[in-house]
């Protein structure tokens, strides 16, 4: 993929949710949105994107629903310089630190950073632990890199969502 570091090939990619509303920016999917031009505007090129999606909860529980994407983007960040400048957008939009799960103005997790594995527990898991069990990812996903596989085990996007347990409900929302 170009404009990667070298040695690392695959595609980059960054999945963003959002539940609640943000006073600045409004409605979940309108921040997501802004998301997007913050990350265009700090050098992390935004190249293929998922359409929005509409999730429940997971684990379920009674927060509102989420919206979900996932972009694949370019950037000559390493993957720690990334994760932070995902985390400084994610606090500049006045995203909470809570417990885990909980409900959040703008979540952007890096899922894969090209082929690199990452072990933790020092460092950030790379690929992202729980992605390749949330539809809320996979589907995305699999709309801007069909035939993606995860690194560290090889399977395909299409077979880690047809290995997916059934009831995560999720569905594509309309075009704007
Ligand atoms: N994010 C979580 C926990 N649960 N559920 C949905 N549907 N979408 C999310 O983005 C999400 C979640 C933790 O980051
Ligand atoms: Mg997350
Ligand atoms: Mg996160």
């Amino acid at each position: 993929m170009t404009g990667s570091p070298v040695g690392v090939t695959g595609p980059i990619l960054v999945a963003l949710g959002a539940n609640l509303e943000s006073e600045r920016f409004g409605s979940p999917r309108q921040t997501l949105e802004a998301a997007l031009r913050e990350m265009e505007r700090r050098a992390i090129r935004v190249v293929r994107r998922s359409r929005w999606y509409e999730s429940a909860p997971v684990p379920p529980s009674d927060q509102p629903w989420y919206v979900n994407g996932v972009v694949v983007v370019e950037t000559g960040l390493g993957p720690e310089a990334l994760l932070a400048v995902l985390h400084q957008i994610e606090a500049e939009f006045g995203r909470v630190r809570a417990e885990r799960n909980a409900a959040r103005v703008l979540d952007l997790d890096l899922v894969a950073y090209g082929d690199l594995l990452r072990p933790g527990p020092d460092v950030p898991i790379l690929p992202h632990p729980r992605a390749s069990e949330r539809a809320f990812v996979l589907l995305p996903l699999a709309e801007v890199v069909p035939g993606w596989r995860h690194p560290a085990t090889g399977r395909s996007v299409e077979a880690l969502i047809a290995g997916l347990p059934s009831g995560q409900e999720i569905r594509p929302l309309d075009d704007p």
